[in-house]
């Protein structure tokens, strides 16, 4: 039956260093549950990535292969993020920065032959507008970082190049602080949970070109 429908990949981060828990593991699971109940013609897949180096990417890449999805939106924290920060480029390069497993990345390249940039298939400023419209914080960014999150938009990007059909794919960054009952709004964040989660579905929405939904 899953099979029949269109695809919806969401991805949220475990732990690394300096973030013991990372908001996007536990908000993707929720938010795939809300999103099941609202696109029931598609089937939504929830999955928590490791961030790590080598299994990170890899993991994204597994389930695009193995689901072809016709989104897959990535979410990850980022200290620096007050609100929603929807990244509009992957960039080929890794900062020498430790893992979840200790390990540094391989390489300051992500991919030997990849270009130097890759837009995100989402289209990111559209989506910042529309939560904007909602009145949740919203910013449109041009670097991921050089971490884990932007290798695995550059590497779901690189996937989504070699399919046969057209993949939406982005990413996503949340404020570190979200969700945790011991630092509620601290230094301008101003999102919380419902309002994560609305957000989230306003996303998946519009990567899916559906209309805005009612506020
Ligand atoms: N944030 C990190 C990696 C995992 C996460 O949630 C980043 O911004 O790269």
């Amino acid at each position: 039956m899953s099979k029949l429908r269109p695809v919806i990949l969401l991805t949220g981060f475990g732990p690394f260093p300096g973030v013991q828990e990372n908001a996007s593991a536990a908000l993707v699971p929720e938010l795939a549950s809300q999103a099941r109940k609202l696109f029931p013609g598609h089937h939504v897949e929830a999955a928590v990535l490791p961030t790590e180096w080598r299994a990170g990417p890899a993991a994204a890449a597994a389930l695009i292969g193995e689901l072809m999805p016709v989104a897959a939106l990535h979410f990850g924290v980022s200290g620096k993020a007050r609100g929603f920060v929807v990244e509009s480029r992957g960039h080929n390069h890794a900062r020498p920065i430790c893992d979840a497993a200790g390990r540094l990345p391989s390489s300051d390249r992500l991919s030997p032959e990849g270009p130097d940039i890759l837009a995100a298939s989402v289209p990111a400023a559209r989506i910042v507008e529309r939560l904007r419209r909602r009145a949740l914080p919203a910013s449109l960014s041009r670097d991921a970082g050089g971490y884990l999150c932007n290798a695995v938009l550059y590497g779901s990007l690189e996937r989504a190049r070699q399919a046969s059909r057209p993949m939406r794919c982005g990413f996503v960054h949340l404020p570190a602080t979200l969700g945790l009952a011991s630092a509620p709004f601290r230094a301008g964040v101003r999102l919380d949970w419902p309002q994560a989660i609305e957000g989230g579905l306003e996303i998946v929405a519009a990567a899916l070109g559906r209309p805005p939904r009612a506020c």
